[in-house]
């Protein structure tokens, strides 16, 4: 079949198959949880150095009512499964992100994905508030340690984020920080302060 592949072919081979880096010596599980739109596959698909895993589908006359669409009158896709990427965080340590679902119908799926997750991050849109309430709920009864991001829509209002904490009711030690879903930068900020809070919080370090 002649199948053998030429020096170039393997060179893009070994760029496009992406092995964790020998050097990694611990691995975690995390998930990005959060309502609908709230920015999660964005989040993943910011931060991940793998190919992200999505399962988007375009949302379709069907979901209309069983989403909640309000806001948010640019969301043609909604993730029906879950996102899932990668990222070393340092030669030692790599993360895996599980991007769940936010609609109450996909609570079970996510009831599962929580096991063997060392935390999660919540991401939040000041916008709908109120709907973060049941994610941090379902974490706080599963015993998920978790740190709370605000996605920083452009054109929402912004609030300081102690009045963000008073509003979520968030206890005193749970990190809370601002992100750009899109921004790599924020996002990494994000991620790097849930771990040292779940490291922090296992009395060990990476
Ligand atoms: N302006 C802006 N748009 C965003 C941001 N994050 C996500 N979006 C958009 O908001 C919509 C919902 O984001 P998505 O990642 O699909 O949310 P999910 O349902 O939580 O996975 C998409 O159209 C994104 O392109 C952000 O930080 N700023
Ligand atoms: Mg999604």
């Amino acid at each position: 079949m002649g199948s053998a592949l030429s020096p170039s072919e393997t060179a893009t081979l070994s760029r496009t198959v992406d092995y964790v880096p020998e050097t990694v010596t611990r691995s975690v599980k995390l998930l990005v949880a959060g309502n609908f739109g709230v920015g999660k596959t964005t989040f993943v698909g910011s931060v991940s150095e793998i190919k992200p895993l999505r399962t988007e589908e375009t949302i379709t006359e069907a979901s209309v009512g069983v989403d909640d669409m309000a806001g948010l009158p640019g969301k043609v896709t909604t993730t029906v499964a879950m996102d899932f990427g990668r990222i070393t965080l340092n030669p030692q340590l790599a993360l895996y992100l599980f991007g769940t679902p936010g609609q109450r119908r996909f609570i079970p799926l996510w009831e599962e994905l929580s096991r063997g997750a060392l935390g999660a991050l919540v991401l939040i849109d000041t916008r709908r508030i109120d709907k973060a309430d049941e994610v941090l709920a379902v974490l706080e009864e599963r015993g998920v340690p978790y740190s709370v991001a605000v996605n920083e829509f452009e054109g929402s209002q912004r609030f300081p984020l102690t009045e963000i904490r008073d509003a979520l009711d968030l206890e005193p030690g749970t990190p809370l920080t601002a992100l750009d879903a899109r921004d790599r930068g924020t996002c990494l900020r994000s991620l790097i302060t849930l771990v040292e809070y779940l490291f922090q919080r296992q009395g060990g370090s990476s």
